[in-house]
């Protein structure tokens, strides 16, 4: 891990199996920034809790997403893998942020507007302030880049917003002219490459998500080869003979051939022309083949992690140890900035 490269965050929400969205939209590409990278992976575990949750639930899958960040090629070598929950930086700068952040940006959060409908009259302050926390998450470390898909967007931009315009311009420390200087570090988006929204199984015009109530409309990365083969097998398809990409009435045909062009790594052009006058009933079991090849890899290596909890438990705790020496002295710059007495143990 060398200083010199461009540091970025990011991290899943441990709010259920995670799926081929996930992987291909997500830790796939952060498997590739480790080789250019200083990268920070972490599970979101306070984002987690901004809907209902299953407190029984919540410890399993903050391992279960932890192991498949390993068991995808995340490296504890070359990468910080923590457990958000277990820097308490988080918690401390969001709410020293909350403070500083105007109410109306957050009531204008497209991703709030559409859970919070989703959820009627049990919306919390939590999921209102899921972006500060996730600005918090992300001003911590320095981040000079956040890898963004598009529903994220608006979130980046947020963080962006109260880290020069509630931070800098206000409470940034002032160089010899009197000018403020940075207080911290303004994020830029890094847009990843293909393969960066796949949609559900059962409907190719909504996102693959964790939290749809439908398990046929996504595959998880642990599902076994006889269930993958099974959805896919049920997945929603068009009356037309052929696959294709890019027609907007085909969005299943669109998602589907994305997913072999990927899974199967042959790229979309080999795969387009492979596939162009192939029915459904001889696409689709090249696509479950393609699929559980795929996985096989990430289930194996994931199957030996779990059968090694120690192993996970230092992972975490030196990747806790990595971020907090980080975070605290984010946390120690903003909190002198903001006018804070030192405590006995901050004394710095
Ligand atoms: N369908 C998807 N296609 C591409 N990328 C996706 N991501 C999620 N779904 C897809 C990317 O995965 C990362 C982590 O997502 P998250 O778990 O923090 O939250 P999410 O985006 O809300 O994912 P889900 O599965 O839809 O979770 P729930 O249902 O719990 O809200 C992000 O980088 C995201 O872009």
């Amino acid at each position: 891990m060398s200083s010199t490269r461009p540091r970025v965050l990011s991290g899943v929400q441990p709010t259920g199996a995670l799926h081929l969205g996930n992987w291909l939209g997500a830790i796939r590409n952060w498997v590739d920034l480790q080789d250019s990278h200083d990268t920070f992976f972490c599970v979101v575990d306070l984002h987690a809790i901004t809907v209902p949750h299953d407190p029984a639930r919540l410890a399993e899958d903050t391992r279960s997403t932890a192991a498949l960040y390993l068991a995808c090629g995340i490296d504890p070598q070359r990468s910080t893998v923590f457990v958000q929950s277990h820097v308490g930086a988080h918690s401390e700068l969001c709410w020293l942020l909350n403070c500083l952040t105007p109410l109306n940006w957050l009531e204008r959060m497209i991703q709030f507007k559409e859970k919070a409908l989703k959820q009627g009259s049990d919306v919390s302050a939590g999921l209102l302030d899921y972006p500060v926390l996730m600005a918090a998450d992300i001003l911590l470390y320095d981040a000079d880049q956040v890898p963004v898909g598009e529903d994220q967007k608006q979130h980046l931009e947020l963080a962006r917003d109260i880290a020069q315009q509630r931070l800098n311009a206000r409470f940034g420390p002032k160089g010899p002219d009197g000018e403020r200087m940075p207080l911290l570090k303004v994020p830029e988006p890094l847009i990843l490459k293909e393969g960066a929204r796949v949609m559900s199984l059962t409907d190719g015009r909504s996102k693959m998500s964790k939290s749809d109530p439908n398990e046929a409309s996504r595959i998880t990365l642990l599902d076994p080869p006889e269930l993958i083969t099974k959805k896919i097998k049920r997945a929603k398809t068009d009356p037309q003979l052929g696959l294709e990409f890019g027609n907007p009435e085909r969005p299943e045909a669109d998602n589907l051939l994305g997913l072999y062009a990927l899974l199967s790594g042959r790229g979309r052009e080999a795969a387009a022309a492979e596939c162009a006058s192939m029915g459904w009933g001889s696409f689709k079991p090249l696509l479950a083949e393609a699929t559980v090849e795929a996985l096989r890899p990430v289930q194996q290596r994931y199957a030996e992690l779990r059968s090694d909890p120690g192993r996970l438990d230092q992972v975490l705790a030196e990747g806790q140890a990595r971020a907090e020496a980080v975070a605290d002295d984010t946390l120690a710059r903003v909190r002198q900035a903001l006018g804070f007495l030192p405590g006995p143990a901050r004394n710095r």
